[in-house]
């Protein structure tokens, strides 16, 4: 039987946080032994804002040796770097003459990020859902997991694929998202209503997956809380609910347990604590990413290979869609 596909990505747009950790890349560590997994590097989104070259080059190749850290294995999932596989580019452009202006205008990761750039907008700031439907789709993706932030460019995805199938014939999978309820969002430790973002201009907002130990300890001590005083979940304390997941998410304790674990604390040895269960959950993670990072050769295999067996793969839908939109076959 054939297995399930599963895609996602991370843009190389700079180090890697504990959001990405908990929403994605830990998930996707789980899915490898069950599914076709295909997991990318997308410089071509991360392009979209502006980036200076030398740190491109750099970030590109720490999320991919932290992939790896995380637990990503080469022998069981595809790792490549999408700027080297040529159809991805191809196929955004095909979907692009199929996506409307109208919905495109509605994604809140567009109206966030345009109104931060001001002026100087692009418009592949505009199109970023469309390449990223075209990653999904070249894969003929069934699964695509994610964070809660991601469910809208899912949603044009599957909107496109609909469009296509129905246009021409079925041509593409439906994918669909697979998103953590609980886990899906770790917000901000300064903003409990701003989700947490490595691109964010405060760096007291994020934690990093490299973060030196005293500055986890510092960034949590200066977390946001609240006037209440309890470690409870719930709605009316967001800061502490977001503080908790973390907690939970790096120590596998239920909300219940950590409750009880501080009722009538207060939130200082809380906060110490999570400090230090996020240290202890990251270490290893730092150790195998330094072993990996001094290994150069080995690197530069996992992205060949992964390149090597991307093409391939996406090509064949590729030629696909060419054929069915009328191009001449040469
Ligand atoms: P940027 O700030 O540059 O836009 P980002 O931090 O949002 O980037 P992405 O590369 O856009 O990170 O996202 C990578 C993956 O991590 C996506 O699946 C996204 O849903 C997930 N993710 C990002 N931030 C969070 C978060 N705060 N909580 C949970 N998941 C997250
Ligand atoms: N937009 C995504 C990154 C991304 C992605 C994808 C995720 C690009 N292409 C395909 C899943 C599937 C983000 O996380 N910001």
């Amino acid at each position: 039987m054939e297995r399930k596909v599963v895609f996602s990505g991370v843009q190389p747009s700079g180090g890697l946080t504990i959001g990405n950790y908990i929403g994605a890349i830990r998930n996707w560590v789980s899915l490898q032994d069950e599914y076709d997994c295909y997991y990318s590097i997308v410089d071509l989104h991360a392009i979209t804002v502006p980036q200076v070259p030398k740190d491109l080059r750099k970030n590109t190749l720490e999320v991919l040796a932290l992939y790896l850290a995380c637990g990503l294995d080469p022998e069981k999932c595809t790792i490549f770097i999408q700027s080297h596989v040529s159809t991805h580019a191809e196929l955004a452009w095909v979907l692009n003459t199929m996506s409307y202006m109208g919905q495109l205008s509605r994604m809140t990761q567009y109206k966030d990020k345009s109104q931060k750039l001001g002026e100087s907008v692009n418009a592949g700031l505009f199109t970023y859902p469309v390449l990223m439907a075209a990653d999904i789709l070249l894969y003929q993706a069934d699964y695509v997991p994610v964070g809660q932030d991601q469910k809208q460019h899912l949603e044009l995805a599957r909107d496109l694929t609909d469009r296509f199938n129905n246009r021409y014939s079925p041509t593409f999978k439906v994918p669909e998202p697979l998103i953590k309820k609980e886990e899906g969002k770790i917000m901000s430790l300064q903003d409990p209503n701003k989700k947490m973002s490595k691109s964010d201009e405060n760096d007291n907002g994020f934690i990093l997956i490299l973060e030196k130990p005293d500055d986890i300890r510092r960034k949590i001590k200066r977390a946001v809380t609240d006037s209440i005083g309890e470690v409870r979940f719930s709605e009316e304390q967001p800061a502490i609910k977001n503080l908790m997941t973390i907690y939970s998410a790096f120590s596998g304790c239920s909300f219940e347990d950590i409750e009880k674990r501080y009722e009538g604390q207060g939130y200082k040895q809380f906060k110490e604590d999570l400090a230090e269960v996020v240290i202890e959950g990251l270490a290893p993670i730092q150790e195998r990413f330094k072993e990996i990072m001094n290994n150069k050769e080995y690197l530069e295999n996992v992205y060949k290979q992964g390149a090597e067996k991307a093409q391939y793969v996406s090509n064949k839908t590729l030629r696909k869609v060419y054929k069915k939109i009328g191009f001449v076959v040469k």
